[in-house]
């Protein structure tokens, strides 16, 4: 996506108002000319992923990226057959990594699919592997020069991942990473980076971790 086509306005011009947000940003010099130091808010929204105006929302999908429950059949009844048609060049992705698909009949650009780690217990890479989900996201975002992406709780429906621990890894990664990329004063195109929660208990617990940092 060229920059005239995104826009920092898009998640402005959103209904759903977020429950609570907070700017990210490396630098002090508000004078700071380069950009580098623009920072990011992150937010919380309680709504169902298919409906946000964002430039990407990332699908929580499974290995053969054709479909399933929860948010990915959701994404998928809502952006049309031809998502399953396309999905279907993907060749699969694996656990953690991500792969970008245009977004047809949603009202976003992209689609950025992720494999969540299935939950065995905390032992079996599990947090390194969905941080890997959020790293491999953004990097897509970034290399398709993004403004807005909105990210569903990742691997915490089907997979059975523990809310709070996976909410405590979706937002100090996205932090890292943003704070990593203002400092390396590199082309960040992120603006904005909504985590986006289907249920009230949900985003309850994101908003303690994100009002916590
Ligand atoms: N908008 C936002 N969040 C949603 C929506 C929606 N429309 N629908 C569900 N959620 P899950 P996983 C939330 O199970 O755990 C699929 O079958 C949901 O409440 O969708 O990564 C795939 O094909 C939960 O908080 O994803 C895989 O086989 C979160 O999205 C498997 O499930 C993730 O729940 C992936 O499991």
């Amino acid at each position: 996506m060229s920059d005239s086509q995104t826009s920092n306005d898009q998640t402005s011009n959103n209904p759903i108002k977020p429950i609570t947000q907070k700017q990210i940003s490396a630098s002090s010099d508000i004078n700071n000319k380069n950009n580098s130091g623009n920072g990011v808010t992150l937010s919380v929204v309680q709504a169902d992923i298919t409906t946000l105006n964002v430039d990407a929302i990332v699908n929580a999908a499974n290995s053969s990226l054709l479909g399933g429950g929860g948010v990915d059949g959701a994404i998928h009844r809502a952006a049309g057959r031809e998502l399953l048609a396309y999905c279907r060049t993907l060749n699969g992705c694996q656990t953690g990594e991500a792969k970008i698909s245009p977004a047809f009949k949603l009202p976003c650009q992209y689609v950025i699919h992720t494999v969540g780690p299935v939950w065995h217990g905390g032992n079996q890479h599990e947090p390194e592997l969905l941080a890997n989900c959020y790293r491999n996201s953004l990097d897509l975002a970034v290399k398709h020069n993004l403004t807005s992406i909105a990210f569903p709780a990742i691997s915490t429906g089907v997979y059975g991942y523990p809310l709070d621990k996976a909410t405590k890894i979706a937002i100090d990664t996205v932090q890292n990473y943003v704070l990593t990329a203002q400092k390396q004063a590199t082309n960040f195109s992120i603006r904005e980076v909504v985590f986006c929660c289907f249920s009230a208990s949900d985003a309850a617990v994101y908003k303690q971790v994100l009002e916590s940092i």
